[in-house]
């Protein structure tokens, strides 16, 4: 396969200023033609090279005459003689076939597109990178009955009738943009509308289109659509620029959700909500990709990314900025939880494998494999790092200066981070190592105390463990917030100040600290690093009960529970005692709300835990963790039961307090139910049949399902028949079960991948079982190697239907290296099995492959 390289980027040969598309759309046999505009970029005898993937021109013109061309491979090559001219190809292709859900394809009896990063080439030929910026006029001609609604980027400009039946409409769009951006729509759908007045006074039509029967089901998004729509104004000054934004939902989809310029095309799992089917989580994340899109129209379309390896300037800012717009719709300290949380789970085991790459890599050989936590999530935190260095006010001015000088232009991180420099008045030479190097910073903390002069002195060291590739690791700039307290008087000793760490080593002197101080650092996570601390487990019992930084006291607790837990693996028991208090401290805490103690008292997860250990014990790790929650249960019993109690009484309504209350609630039953006690099943039975809404019901049916009572099969199967006509709570149906923790999980995993509404041409469905399978970290990594095999199978099965969701599985599969012996020459295994499967994707080549290195 071939080898992409950042260092090997040039700039096009040939720009497309202008492009006509007319589509004849049918399900089995669509016609495309194209009339591009080509201009010769610079002095160069090169060729029109155009593009193609899966594609025969039937047709291929210049300036109005047959003209020579040659296939090359995928590519469409044409010599052209002038400057400048009209060259028209013209294919056809076949929806309904297209089971990659890249390009044109056909979901739930609609066609719809997906050309984010590569699909464009499978719907016509054309210079397929984000640098050639095209002005898009496109018609579409489709059977009315059968698609009485035809959208496309931009804004509407004709439409019409023709008398065989069918109809048309032609979209232009003004904004010259990338063909990954492109879309188009046609369906039976159904709109809620609404207006949304920009600050300068100018009406956008906002829409989110459907099937008619959820129509009730997207006021949620719509309100979200408009909040985001008005907080961008607010927060970064940016308005939005067509006449109309449509948002529709399709069933079938590769991502969360797609930012095609004025027609977003949304995963329906991060559209629909009503309170009987989604969760307050589905709520939150609704809310959050519908945000994370809209604002992509700045931050990814009007500047959008040169190439590829600068996927992070769009994705990392972008996620920066809807996690700050969660932040502002509800408790910002829990968000923060939130996403340091996803961080961890999803972000620093791959820093950590055979798949970590830097935020801005510097090879690829598919790009729909790096679409990961590190250029999202990470590359969130990098901007997050800059802000914090810079400080509001400058940092404010530096993103003007950003979408004001690269506004229309496909732009680099380098871009971003040197306005950062200019207009935070800041020199970042070293900060860019973050882009450059992959791996998470461990900084080592000391604090050594001297009674007699009063002076406190912190020890930072910071190392950082070689990635492949990059065998030696130079410095970070790393942000760190800290502050002292008076482990006597539980007062602060020393004021909250920003530390940054740029040497391996660095020495910080605190003077007139008159008691023993107690160390509180990387408050609000201001860096993505892995601290290690000497505090004592009554240190870190204190600082959850009174660090004034409320991730701080997440954080405190979070240490104090997997030290406790860590020891309990190694040495098969561990001291409860300091973890029961702090969490009995936090849950009797008159002054925290409920949603934040939900998330201090939760246990860190199982795969977590094995994060902090040499070789992983899957099976030990359980039985630590599920010894610590009996005793948390139990010695906590009464308490568990008031905090449950005082929720019950409560109606649904989507608010801050209210989510609070259910999270606090199903974290408490959770614990009655790890505390034995006789009652904890018929208690779980009653909330799944009484529940008002979602969250309710599942926590109630997660808890039940991973019991041994014989509700559980009750409650399985009531679910199942309520919503057996609604696939997204299927989804939650198949992913519970996945996620159980009994001892059968495995065999029934390989049960229900054989049940009837199991399909792998979904992947919501392929994900539900297969990628929540892979989580469970017990059960995936089962002793003989049942849980490898199984999932090996079903990505090998995927892989021919759909590659690059196949490939985005497999990464579980790829930690054998944390794992014994046996376990990781049993997925060894079943990653050579894996590569050596005729006809295998690129994606899943390159995936399998690097894990193997
Ligand atoms: N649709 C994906 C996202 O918004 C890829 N751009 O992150
Ligand atoms: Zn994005």
């Amino acid at each position: 396969p071939v080898v992409t390289r950042r260092a090997d980027y040039t700039a096009p040969a040939w720009l497309v200023p202008e492009i006509a598309l007319d589509f004849d759309l049918d399900p089995r046999r669509t016609r495309v033609r194209a009339r591009l505009n080509v201009a010769r970029n610079g002095a160069h005898d090169a060729p029109l090279r155009l593009d193609g993937d899966g594609l025969a021109p039937l047709a291929v013109r210049v300036d109005g005459v047959d003209a020579d061309w040659r296939m090359d491979g995928a590519t469409l090559e044409i010599a052209l003689s002038g400057d400048a001219h009209e060259v028209e190809t013209e294919v056809e292709i076949a929806p309904e076939r297209n089971t990659q859900l890249m390009g044109l394809y056909a979901s739930g009896g609609n066609l719809c597109t997906q050309c984010e990063a590569e699909g464009f080439r499978r719907i016509t030929f054309f210079p397929d990178r984000p640098d050639v910026l095209t002005r898009y006029q496109v018609k579409l001609t489709a059977e009315k009955a059968r698609y009485p609604v035809l959208l496309a980027n931009g804004d509407p400009v004709a439409s019409g009738d023709l008398d065989d039946g069918r109809h048309w409409a032609e979209w232009h769009d003004p904004f010259p943009k990338p063909c990954y951006l492109f879309a188009l729509i046609a369906g039976d759908l159904a709109a809620n509308r609404d207006t949304f007045t920009t600050r300068s006074g100018r009406d956008v039509e906002v829409a989110i289109w459907v099937r008619e029967r959820d129509l009730a089901k997207t006021d949620h998004a719509l309100h979200a659509l408009k909040t985001a729509m008005a907080w961008d104004e607010r927060v970064y000054g940016r308005e939005y620029d067509l006449d109309v934004f449509n948002i529709v939902a399709v069933d079938d989809f590769n991502f969360g959700a797609m930012e095609n310029k004025g027609l977003n095309i949304f995963n329906s799992r991060y559209i629909l909500a009503d309170p009987d089917t989604a969760t307050d989580h589905d709520y939150d994340a609704i809310a959050a990709v519908v945000a994370h899109e809209y604002f992509h129209n700045w931050s990814g379309n009007r500047i959008t990314c040169r190439d590829w390896f600068q996927l992070s300037l769009k994705e990392g800012f972008t996620v920066y900025r809807d996690q700050k717009f969660s932040a502002d719709q509800g408790s910002a300290a829990v968000k923060r939880i939130e996403d340091v949380r996803t961080l961890r789970a999803a972000q620093f085991p791959e820093d950590a494998g055979p798949l970590a790459h830097p935020v801005r890599p510097d090879s690829y050989i598919e790009i729909s494999n790096f679409y990961t936590a590190t250029i999202y999530n990470k590359g969130a935190e990098l901007i997050g790092m800059m802000a914090t260095i810079l400080g509001a006010e400058k940092f404010r001015r530096a993103t003007d200066l950003y979408f004001d000088r690269f506004d229309g232009t496909a732009a680099t991180c380098e871009d971003f981070v040197s306005c950062m420099e200019e207009a935070g008045e800041v020199d970042l030479t070293r900060f860019r190592r973050w882009y450059s190097q992959a791996g998470t910073p461990r900084v080592t903390a000391r604090l050594v105390h001297e009674a007699g002069s009063g002076r406190a002195m912190l020890t930072l060291r910071q190392t950082m463990a070689p990635t492949p590739g990059q065998p030696v690791k130079e410095p970070m700039v790393v942000p760190l917030t800290v502050k002292l307290f008076g482990a006597d008087s539980g007062r602060e000793v020393a004021p909250e100040q920003l530390v940054l760490l740029s040497e391996p080593e660095s020495e910080i002197a605190f003077e007139s600290v008159g008691e023993r101080p107690i160390l509180s650092i990387n408050r609000g996570f201001s860096a993505p690093v892995v601290v290690e601390t000497d505090r004592s487990a009554a240190d870190l019992g204190f600082l959850s009960g009174h660090d004034d930084d409320p991730f701080a006291r997440y954080e405190a607790m979070q240490q104090l529970m997997l030290d406790t837990l860590v020891s309990s693996v190694q040495r098969g028991r561990g001291d409860h005692a300091p973890v029961i208090d702090a969490v009995r401290q936090t849950l009797l805490d008159g002054d925290l709300d409920s949603a934040f103690i939900a998330e201090a008292v939760l246990l860190p997860s199982d795969s977590f835990i094995g994060d902090q250990m040499a070789v992983v014990d899957p099976d030990a790790i359980f039985r630590a963790r599920e010894a610590l929650r009996r005793d948390l249960g139990r010695e906590l019993e009464g308490e568990w039961r008031e905090a449950y109690e005082a929720a019950l009484a409560n109606r649904f309504e989507y608010s801050p307090a209210a989510k609070g209350a259910r999270r606090l609630k199903n974290v408490a039953l959770g614990y009655i139910n790890a505390s034995g006690a006789p009652d904890a099943a018929s208690l779980a039975f009653v909330q799944f049949e009484q529940a008002d809404n979602m969250t309710d019901r599942q926590g109630a049916l997660a808890t039940l399902a991973s019991g041994t009572s014989d509700k559980r099969v009750a409650a399985l199967d009531i679910f199942y028949n309520r919503y057996s006509d609604n696939a997204l709570v299927l989804d939650k149906w198949f992913a519970t079960q996945a996620l159980s923790s009994r001892d059968d999980t495995a065999q029934a995993v390989e049960e229900l991948s054989r049940h009837k509404d199991f399909t792998l041409a979904n992947p919501n469905r392929a994900r539900s079982l297969i990628g929540a399978f892979a989580m469970n970290q017990r059960a995936f990594h089962d002793a003989a190697g049942r849980g490898y095999r199984f999932v090996a199978d079903q990505l090998i099965a995927l892989d021919k239907l759909n590659p690059q969701t196949a490939a985005k599985l497999l990464p579980p599969l790829g930690r054998w290296r944390r794992f014994d012996k046996d376990r990781a020459a049993l997925m060894r295994a079943e990653l050579e099995r894996i590569v050596a499967t005729p006809g295998l994707s690129k994606d899943m080549f390159e995936q399998a492959s690097k894990s193997l290195d």
